[in-house]
């Protein structure tokens, strides 16, 4: 007879709201899906899931099966889906024989998808049973995101995937690539080869570093998407950009000679805000990055130019802003950006030096992401005891990042403001999976929640969910901190 532990009750994050039923509905080799249309990637990412989890190979058709050629189906539906249920919700239906996905676009039958994964047993039996009932789900914020730093330390695309798919199990829709800061340029740009030859080649540590052709690139912007995660490629600038200023000198006001650091630190580099060279750089680097991504985001960077003569900031961050909507993108900076005018079609990412310049940018209508050092920098020690991160922004266990409230990060700002929230992993400290890993979990997936549930269950209640979530983890080849808070000391 098949089992099942996992229960609607045990999702994370947590759904808005559901009712258990009487009945199981049994998961076999002859499920058929059905879908068609906004559903079809949905479908088709569950077979996938399916046939890691179980080894079985589901039939997808276009239109429901007979019952006896198929005994049990998972059909996907617009109809029924009602408008409240917005671009990203969805709602289960589970029977005895069927299981219905209701929801209105594509993002929302795939939501719906990491729900069932998440209700697939955790062991490999072939006929596993989900329990019956319903759920509805809609998330708060439209913004629901995670950052990787691979300039510091380079990652490669497979190892960049499985972060995309932690983000994505979690209906996470943002992923922020740190693709350039002072230690490395990650991202081939034609016009600009020495970008690469001499600002790829290395990273902290001294190790040999390495980039994203376009086409690694646009892959993983094709893996996000296909996960329902847009992609986010940053470009730091003006400063944190030592590895572009060493690339071609002529981007610094002196036009010095430099080298790419391989050591930890701020090096008061900064593309040279008055000479028209690189602005032109500027716009080259945003249009071949603009080209290669579908995403409607594009990110400058724009923190800690301590270099920048502070006059000619706000001047060049309005400048690239610019030249990003010329190229048809939503610009994104770092909160700093806000000691510009940046306008209503700009989004500034708080993250905890400049609240006032992420205020005043708010009034100015731009959109926040909240990023504050103190609760999301997953880069920060789980506890004392943590052999990995730093403490400068505090110790953040799991607790720390997802018991807290968004609406009073910047009291000032209306919340309507307020998009969404986004999760950073920098890695000057990391530099292998495993690592990222245990900055990662058990915390993101409490971010998550925060991000996704509009009211969320008790700390104690997510803690045991999260717990729930371990053995995942290792079945799929994650590491996870074992922080006290969430599996005790
Ligand atoms: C601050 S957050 C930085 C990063 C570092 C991080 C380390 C931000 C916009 N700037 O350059 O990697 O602290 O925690």
């Amino acid at each position: 007879a098949p089992t099942s532990r996992a229960t609607f009750a045990a999702l994370v994050p947590a759904p808005t709201a559901w009712r258990p039923a009487s009945g199981m509905f049994v998961l076999s080799a002859q499920t058929s899906l059905v879908a068609d249309g906004a559903a079809l990637d949905a479908a088709a990412l569950l077979r996938g899931y399916v046939r890691e989890r179980t080894g079985a190979r589901l039939q997808i058709r276009s239109a429901a099966p007979t019952a006896d050629t198929s005994p049990t189906s998972i059909v996907f539906t617009r109809d029924g889906a009602d408008a409240a249920l917005g671009e990203e919700g969805y709602e289960l239906r589970v029977g005895s024989d069927r299981i219905e996905v209701f929801a209105r676009g594509r993002a929302g039958f795939l939501w719906a998808v990491q729900s069932l994964r998440q209700l697939l047993p955790a062991d490999r039996p072939l006929a596993v049973g989900i329990r019956g009932g319903t759920l509805r789900d809609i998330p708060r914020f439209e913004w629901r995101g995670t950052m990787l730093d691979v300039a510091r330390h380079f990652f490669p695309p497979r190892q960049v995937r499985r972060v995309i798919d932690l983000a994505a199990r979690y209906k996470l829709n943002r992923f922020h690539l740190h693709l350039t800061d002072d230690q490395g340029w990650r991202i081939q740009i034609r016009r600009y080869p020495q970008l690469t030859d001499t600002g790829a080649a290395t990273e902290v540590g001294g190790g040999t570093g390495g980039f994203y052709t376009q086409q690694q690139f646009v892959a993983l912007v094709e893996y996000a998407a296909a996960r329902g995660v847009t992609l986010i490629p940053e470009i730091e600038m003006p400063g944190h950009s030592q590895a572009a200023v060493a690339s071609l000198p002529w981007l610094s006001c002196d036009g010095a000679a430099s080298s790419v650091p391989t050591v930890i630190g701020l090096f008061g580099s900064s593309l040279c805000p008055t000479k028209e060279s690189t602005f032109e750089f500027v716009d080259v680097v945003i249009g071949e990055i603009a080209a290669l991504t579908p995403g409607a985001y594009i990110h400058i960077g724009g923190d800690e130019s301590f270099a920048t003569d502070p006059a000619q900031y706000p001047v060049f961050v309005e400048r690239v802003l610019d030249i990003v909507r010329r190229h048809g993108k939503v610009p994104i900076g770092w909160e700093e950006i806000g000691r510009a005018t940046v306008g209503s079609d700009t989004i500034v990412q708080h993250w905890g030096t400049d609240a006032a310049a992420a205020t005043a940018a708010a009034a100015g209508d731009a959109m926040i992401v909240l990023s504050p050092a103190s609760k999301v920098y997953m880069d920060m020690k789980h506890d004392e005891t943590s052999p990995l991160g730093w403490t400068w922004a505090g110790v953040i266990d799991s607790e720390t990042a997802s018991q807290w409230d968004p609406a009073a990060v910047l009291p000032d700002v209306d919340r309507k403001r307020i998009a969404g929230i986004e999760a950073p992993l920098w890695t000057e400290l990391l530099d292998r999976p495993a690592q990222l890993d245990v900055m990662l979990l058990p915390r993101l997936p409490g971010v998550a929640e925060l991000a996704w549930s509009s009211r969320p269950p008790p700390w104690d209640d997510l803690r045991a969910r999260l717990a729930l979530q371990a053995r995942r983890w290792t079945e799929d080849g994650y590491a996870f901190t074992p922080d006290g808070a969430v599996f005790g000391d």
